[in-house]
């Protein structure tokens, strides 16, 4: 198992598709009484000396100048509605894989994937032979992530950020710990702002502060993110050689196995299944092909023949019958970008979409 901050960026950028629309319902709600735009009234930290000392204290651990760190997080705004969007829903609904699928694996998004394929084929087959990651993959994800940067997130980052190292909710079940997460975010974020020459109130994104096509937090761009082109910069918004070259590199490091599919069919008898030992390490890959077969799994063909663990994924349906599939290290890798079978397997169907469009070359 990973970190704990891992786990949180990983649940950031889970909701990071579906938090625009939220968003919007919420502020149209809470402005019905007051027309003033959220800016005009949002507190701005200037005044606040928590905000400050931590200001000077982050420049010190980070070897930035204290003025300009104070000057950048003085220009920060409270935004009121991302301390309730952070916290976890009222109401767990249901998971349902097949109206998450529709949401992912559909025409307008296949067509956009299909576009990005063709216009940096160069791009996709170099990081490919770089990094030994499918194209497939890296385009899944920018597509699942943010829909070809259709959708990168509205939010200045430098005030989502602030918002939740300085007015986290201590309503949060894990307020503490996600706080000190975000506030490390914040102090990368800066960081990277300050390295690459950047005015952090021009960088928008995510409301927990997921950046650019890929949706990287700060902390991902400082430890993944490549200058895939060479020149002398990261730029994960509008350059697609480092969204690409980021992308493939994130997975590399996450032990990526080239070659290795990332799920079989798999089958079985129910009453013959031992699912309480098969769930019990959930998406962690632990068995063999032949204590998953003792098990009652039953898998086919290539499956047979797989060398490594596997895992037995279960993707509810809703009131309808779950769906299963066999999740190898790659499945698995796939959810170090986002702690989600859910997204992993939207991911995989989306890219292998696109795949199918792309006329193959000989
Ligand atoms: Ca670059």
């Amino acid at each position: 198992m990973r970190n704990l901050s891992l786990i949180l960026i990983s649940m950031a950028l889970l909701f990071s598709a579906s938090t625009q629309a939220a968003e919007s319902t919420k502020k149209s709600k809470s402005k019905s009484k007051n027309k003033a735009p959220a800016q005009t009234a949002a507190a701005s930290y200037a005044q606040r000396s928590d905000a400050m000392a931590w200001a000077e204290r982050m420049a010190q651990e980070n070897q930035l100048d204290p003025q300009w760190v104070k000057a950048q997080v003085a220009q920060a705004k409270l935004i009121p509605s991302i301390p309730k969007l952070i916290l976890p829903p009222a109401q767990v609904s249901q998971k349902n894989w097949a109206a998450y699928r529709a949401r992912f694996i559909e025409p307008k998004r296949i067509q956009a994937g299909v576009q990005f394929w063709q216009r940096h084929q160069a791009l996709l087959l170099q990081a490919e032979q770089t990094y030994g990651v499918p194209q497939w993959l890296i385009v899944g994800v920018i597509g699942v992530e943010t829909f070809y940067g259709q959708h990168t997130g509205n939010f200045r980052v430098l005030d989502a950020l602030s918002t939740l190292t300085f007015d986290f909710p201590m309503e949060h079940p894990r307020a503490k710990e996600r706080q000190a997460f975000f506030s490390k975010e914040l102090a990368q974020f800066l960081a990277i702002a300050a390295k690459e020459k950047i005015n952090p109130t021009k960088l928008k994104g995510s409301y927990a502060g997921a950046m650019g096509l890929p949706q990287f937090m700060p902390s991902s761009w400082v430890n993944f993110a490549v200058d895939f082109d060479g020149d002398k910069h990261i730029d994960l918004f509008n350059n697609p050689a480092d969204v690409i070259g980021s992308v493939a590199n994130y997975f590399k490091a996450f032990q990526w196995q080239t070659g290795m599919p990332t799920h079989y069919p798999v089958t079985f008898n129910r009453d013959q299944l031992d699912m309480d030992a098969l769930m019990a390490p959930d998406i962690l890959p632990t068995f063999s092909v032949n204590s998953f077969q003792s098990k009652g799994a039953v898998i086919e063909g290539d499956a047979l023949l797989h060398s490594g663990p596997l895992a037995l994924i279960e993707l509810l349906n809703g009131n309808e019958p779950p769906s299963y599939v066999a999740g190898t290290e790659n499945f698995y890798a796939i959810t170090r970008y986002n702690w989600s079978s859910y997204y992993a397997m939207a991911v995989i169907e989306l890219g292998q979409a696109v795949a199918r469009e792309i006329p193959s070359k000989p």
